[in-house]
């Protein structure tokens, strides 16, 4: 026995030894901080598997520098190196806690607010177990200082050094690979700081952070309010003026913004087997007093719904790689519809039923101006639940109805849907429709899951004609963006029952629906061309409120002298005279024009730039954070500080706004209206 702890005793004598003890400690903590301290979402074996070595690569990466040292500098900065990743461990258990997100250094720097509101309340969400994760190093520095460990002077041995990197780059590469078969783009796109965690560690996740701050904010001190320029003098010249004939019909209204998931223009009217997809969206689409747009594009790039929202809320572009929200949600500043309305006071609330830090929500949101965000904290949640991303949309909206009832109106309301989502799975029990026959498998779910979001709408909108809420407000409803990918031309010929498909084909298929309903709005289809950039602007107009003076891409789809160039994330775009993809361009019946007249080219080339010219800037006002220049008259910059999207903050301020006595359930003398939403979703039976 003894000779065994004699024998452990010298290995750990040496530097090597002393180095593996420390990468053990810190392997076992992290992946125990993973387990108990985060709540990372890990589904299946594979990603058990990566999450059971990624602290590894990052670790061996680290610590391995102090292999490169000799004696008891090498000691110091493994100490080092530990005692500052195990802060950093330490700082995002409470910081988690809080905000079920990783700390960023744009929140550590840019909002006192933040680390203040976690301040005051850090006594009360520390718990001692956390104080585990300095275990290691307190024992460890007292083998060392009490001499029970001795230190190894001998000579560095650069060979085991240049392995221990070496391997560390090589399990960071099987770890990276691994991830990205799982979820690909993890990087580029960015989704949620809980996934990079979760597939390349806390430690990888602290130095991309780092980095990407870095480039951002260099860009940031770079710009100046002279960049403003030329975005103001383009507005000057571009802006188009609002419609007089419906300025203003909206004013003092709720609004609703109904998100359908995924959901293309395509699917209004289709039929499978004989049978509507979507008879509740295409009532509303044909309804005299829905305003419907039927060249409407999505126009979103890697960031999807959240470039979706951004375009809506903001008339900004996404950026061509990664996502507005992730990378400068929490920084920007921005002038959104949220906040427009805030000061104009409306109560504003998003709904949706995944976690509040995809997308980085939980911070975008308060730099929009958003006083509520229900998250998926705010439903009670049953595994039978969820699919996919989060809450099925019945059991979603029901539950979202709880607090719609309780917003004092008026009220700007968001409710984002999610069951229509990639790779459109059911449960059976909710199947009602049967599977397209394209024999693609991404594909054939589609239109279930389309008519599973489809019932949903038809159960909100019947809580809302029982309610009277129907009646006196402006219910937009769009589509995010396309559902199935141009991965998939075969299916999608199918689908639109041609032999193939060309790039014009595919250009079309990005339409998305659009639709403004309002009791007494004249309603229609309308044939401009526009896109999620124009929406904010078109709703401004509708509310009656002056835009002219605000920053925003898009035009008034209502207004008679807009520019119909429909611009694409990549450059490309469409037009009812022209569409261009790549370096084709066809005429607005989708013929190839193999040669352009002078004239063409010239009408080609003024799109073209046009487009060019909206992106660029939009790409400016994002990176250089531009807003933070310019104020609009009558407008407040947001104070990001007051907001909290806290479960039981948000509790309390719904009780708070009970007193305002606007609210539909302060209407209905305190009772509630939730029973009035009825729901034939099979899981709340
Ligand atoms: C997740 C949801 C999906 O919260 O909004 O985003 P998407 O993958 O469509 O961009
Ligand atoms: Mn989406």
């Amino acid at each position: 026995m003894g000779s065994v702890l004699n024998k452990i005793r010298n290995v750990l004598n040496t530097k090597n030894g002393f180095f593996v003890l420390l990468m053990v400690c810190f392997w076992i903590k992290t992946y125990w901080a993973y387990q108990t301290k985060f709540n990372l979402g890990v589904t299946g074996g594979v990603q058990e598997a990566i999450l059971i070595l990624n602290p590894l690569p990052m670790g061996l990466l680290l610590f391995g520098i102090a292999l490169y040292f000799r004696g008891k500098k090498s000691y110091w900065i493994m100490m080092i190196i530990d005692l500052v990743a195990s802060l950093w461990l330490f700082a995002n258990m409470l910081y988690y806690r809080e905000f079920s997100d990783f700390l960023s250094l744009g929140i550590i720097k840019s909002s006192g607010s933040v680390s203040n509101n976690l301040g005051l309340s850090i006594m009360e969400i520390i718990q001692p177990s956390d104080f585990l994760v300095f275990l290691d190093v307190i024992v460890i520095a007292a083998l060392l200082i009490f001499k029970v460990l001795k230190i190894d002077k001998r000579k560095t041995n650069f060979k085991i050094a240049g392995i221990v990197t070496l391997l560390a780059v090589v399990l960071f590469a099987v770890d990276f690979s691994a991830s990205e078969k799982n979820r690909s783009q993890l990087l580029t796109r960015t989704f949620d700081n809980n996934y990079i965690v979760k597939y390349l560690g806390i430690n990888f996740y602290a130095g991309y952070n780092a980095y990407q701050t870095y480039k951002e904010s260099s860009t940031r001190a770079n710009a100046s309010s002279n960049d403003l320029k030329s975005v103001l003098a383009y507005l000057k010249k571009n802006r188009a003026t609002s419609n007089v004939s419906y300025f203003g019909k909206a004013k003092g209204k709720n609004v609703f913004i109904f998100h359908l998931e995924s959901f293309q223009q395509f699917l209004i009217n289709y039929k499978v087997d004989g049978k509507e997809v979507t008879p509740n969206i295409n009532k509303f689409y044909s309804d005299s007093n829905t305003l419907s747009f039927d060249n409407f594009f999505n126009q979103v790039g890697q960031g999807k719904t959240s470039d979706a929202e951004t375009m809506l809320e903001n008339s900004l572009f996404g950026l061509p790689s990664g996502s507005v929200m992730t990378q400068y949600g929490t920084s920007n500043t921005f002038q959104a519809l949220p906040a427009i309305l805030d000061q104009r006071g409306y109560t504003t609330a998003a709904f949706h039923g995944d976690v509040g830090s995809f997308w980085n929500r939980d911070n975008t949101y308060k730099s929009w101006g958003y006083k509520y965000f229900f998250d998926d904290d705010y439903y009670k949640q049953k595994t039978d639940y969820s699919v996919g991303y989060g809450l099925k949309d019945k059991i979603f909206l029901k539950q979202a109805a709880n607090y719609i009832q309780q917003l004092p109106q008026p009220f700007y309301a968001k409710l984002i849907t999610v069951t229509n989502h990639y790779p459109y799975e059911l449960d059976k029990q909710n199947q009602s429709i049967p599977k397209t026959t394209t024999g693609d498998k991404t594909v054939d779910g589609y239109v279930q899951t389309a008519h599973y979001l489809d019932q949903a709408f038809g159960e909100f909108i019947s809580y809302l004609k029982k309610t009277g809420l129907y009646n006196n407000s402006m219910i937009v409803v769009y589509g995010d963006h396309y559902g199935i990918s141009n991965n998939h031309k075969k299916a999608i010929a199918q689908l639109l029952g041609k032999k193939s498909v060309t790039s014009y084909d595919l250009a079309m298929f990005q339409k998305v629906p659009f639709m403004i309903h309002m009791n007494g709005l004249k309603g229609g289809i309308n044939h401009t061309y526009g896109g999620e950039i124009d929406v904010m602007p078109t709703l401004e107009d509708l509310l009656g409120i002056n835009s002219s003076n605000m920053i925003q891409l898009g035009n008034d789809l209502l207004s008679k002298d807009r520019n119909q160039t429909v611009a694409f994330r990549d450059g490309d775009f469409v037009s009812p005279t022209y569409t261009k993809v790549g370096s084709k361009v066809y005429d607005s019946s989708g013929n190839l024009i193999k040669t352009l007249t002078s004239e063409q080219k010239e009408q080609v080339d003024t799109m073209q730039s046009h487009t060019d010219k909206v992106l660029s800037l939009s790409d400016k006002i994002i990176t250089g954070d531009l807003l933070r220049f310019y104020t609009p008259s009558g407008f407040k910059k947001v104070n990001k500080s007051q907001y909290s999207y806290k479960y039981s903050d948000g509790i309390k301020n719904l009780k708070e706004d009970q007193k305002k006595k606007t609210s539909l359930i302060e209407e209905n003398g305190g009772k509630s209206t939730a029973d009035l939403f009825k729901t034939d979703a099979p899981e709340l039976k």
